[in-house]
């Protein structure tokens, strides 16, 4: 157990939390991180499934703020996998000596603010009670598992497993009848690898998802050598773009141009693989028409690959492409044409129970040894509403968020002085380059932090009147474009009881510029309190 007085306490050390300390410490601020588990790497340490590697291009999934570090450090794939994003992770902890400020194993279990002093004491589950000016919450946009509360999931005499909490010893399918239910990014990239180890594969879908083929491939030695040489110029160029990332956006809309030129470009698009896929034209997360003419695209292509029709066309999705967030695969479709794979849809036929021996469907009952959950999380709030999180006049974070997240900036929450949220509800992130985007709140806070430690403030509050215009702001942006219509995280649909609003905010690079002037007219839209 620990106790103590702190400037700041950090939750979570994840890429955000290692940065946020970083900076903080920097500032000559006393400051510790809590992490719930037993090592660093935040979603790279939870996410180990068979196949789990980032889906944006690994020389630019990576920190920018040290340029001896980006120079040094040497990605061997064009897009990473776990272990090597961990192991970057760790280099980096090692490098800016950033252990001996981490307490491993401790969850934070609540938070409460004081007004009297403007500080907040914070418990963690080692019985620890911490004192600190600051909190900073790094708590990661996809770090509450969701797991569908299935009846008669104690007594399945198999194993089973979630796809974000996977062992770390790993597992072993050979000679093995498994289950995967989802069929999300996690159960994309597994899927692949778990037929070619399992005796028997059978997938669960609820809906079909777009996946365009990452074409991963060792990393061209001369093209890192060119990124090198331009290392900041690359980053730059990359931060004006919507995505945070390079992209190659083509400025034309899909409906400008002929059918001819569409298909051109949506085949350039598939053979280059991944998500600049969504970049193909200006217009498909906003106009319905041009986003089918991707979706149609795409579709073909699934039918070209998959042998058998029944199972192609359960596979092709009619949603909107993009709308909820696009996979990124190897082998994917083509998975579905061997002979120890099979695909059934429990859309109209839903999972009623896992039973002792497999699982039934409202149809049909199956036998597995082991089922996979690829089930997704609880996103962008989950944890903190696990966390009891209390500030002025006590109220707790889940009342004040129980319609829905409410943030200034996706950075602050009225009512909970000193207190951060890195790439919070109502920030770009998940619809970013998440990387940049941490790097961007965490130098943004820390700037913060300097100003008001300067000014000899106690505290800063976003204030409601601020707080409310921007919430009024993220959702009419989010409504003029497609993403609420699918049933996505994004929107909290994937959870029973969870309020559906559109979470992050579409529309980076002016996000960034929103943010400089904010801080630039002195923390517009904050209450300073000497
Ligand atoms: O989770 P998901 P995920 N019965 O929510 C299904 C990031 N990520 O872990 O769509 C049956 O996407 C659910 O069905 P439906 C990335 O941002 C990145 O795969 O709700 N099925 C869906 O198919 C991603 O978006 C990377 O109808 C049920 C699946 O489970 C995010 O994490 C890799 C069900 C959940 O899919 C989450 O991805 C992995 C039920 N009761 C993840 N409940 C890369 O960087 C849920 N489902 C590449």
């Amino acid at each position: 157990m620990s106790t103590g007085k702190l400037d700041a306490i950090v939750v979570g050390a994840g890429f955000a939390g290692l940065y946020m300390l970083h900076r903080l410490r920097s500032l000559g601020l006393e400051t510790r991180v809590f992490e719930a588990g037993s090592d660093i790497g935040g979603t790279w340490f939870w996410n180990r499934y068979p196949g789990a590697r980032c889906d944006i291009e690994s020389m630019e999934y990576s920190y920018q703020f040290s340029e001896e570090l980006q120079q040094e450090w040497e990605w061997t794939e064009r897009y990473a996998t776990q272990p090597e994003i961990l192991s970057y992770i760790d280099h980096v902890a090692e490098r800016f000596d950033l252990r001996r400020d981490i307490q491993l194993n401790t969850r934070v279990e609540s938070a409460r603010f004081h007004e009297d002093t403007s500080r907040w004491t914070v418990t963690t589950s080692d019985g620890g009670e911490h004192d600190a000016k600051y909190l900073v919450m790094a708590t990661g946009c996809l770090s509450s598992t969701n797991m569908p509360d299935f009846e008669g999931l104690d007594d399945f005499e198999g194993d089973w497993y979630h796809t974000g909490q996977w062992p770390h010893e790993g597992v072993d399918f050979s000679g093995k009848r498994v289950a995967v239910i989802g069929t999300g990014s996690s159960a994309i990239q597994s899927i692949p690898l778990i037929a070619e180890q399992a005796e028997h594969l059978t997938v669960f879908q609820r809906s079909p998802n777009y996946s365009i083929p990452a074409h991963n491939q060792p990393l061209d030695p001369d093209k890192v050598a060119e990124i090198k040489a331009h290392y900041p110029e690359f980053r730059e160029a990359n931060r004006q773009t919507a995505f945070h990332a390079n992209f190659g956006y083509n400025e034309a809309n899909a409906l400008d141009v002929s059918a001819e030129e569409r298909q051109h470009e949506y085949e350039a698009r598939w053979e280059h693989g991944g998500l600049p896929f969504l970049a193909a034209f200006a217009d498909l997360v906003f106009d319905a028409d041009a986003n089918e003419t991707a979706a149609e695209f795409i579709r073909a292509k699934i039918c070209e690959t998959v042998d058998d029709e029944e199972t192609a066309e359960l596979l092709c999705p009619t949603s909107v492409v993009g709308c909820k967030r696009l996979c990124v695969d190897t082998d994917y479709y083509a998975t579905f044409n061997r002979d120890n794979v099979k695909l059934v849809s429990v859309r109209d036929n839903p999972i009623e129970a896992i039973t002792p021996t497999g699982l039934r469907t409202a149809s049909e009952e199956y036998e597995f040894d082991a089922i996979v959950f690829a089930t997704g999380f609880d996103a962008m709030t989950g944890t903190l509403m696990k966390i009891d999180i209390r500030g002025v006049d006590g109220r707790p974070l889940q009342d004040a968020w129980a319609e829905g997240p409410k943030t200034y900036l996706g950075l602050a929450i009225a009512g909970f002085p000193n207190l951060f949220t890195v790439t919070g509800p109502g920030s770009p992130s998940v619809l970013t380059n998440m990387l940049p985007s941490i790097e961007h709140h965490v130098d943004w806070i820390a700037d913060c932090v300097a100003y008001v430690e300067q000014k000899g403030l106690s505290r800063i509050d976003a204030t409601p009147e601020a707080q409310a215009a921007w919430v009024e702001h993220v959702n009419e942006v989010g409504d003029s474009s497609l993403y609420p219509r699918c049933n996505s995280w994004y929107l909290g649909a994937n959870i029973p009881g969870k309020p559906r609003v559109f979470m992050p905010y579409l529309g980076f690079p002016p996000y960034a510029e929103k943010c400089r002037e904010v801080a630039e007219r002195g923390y517009d839209g904050f209450a300073l309190s000497a």
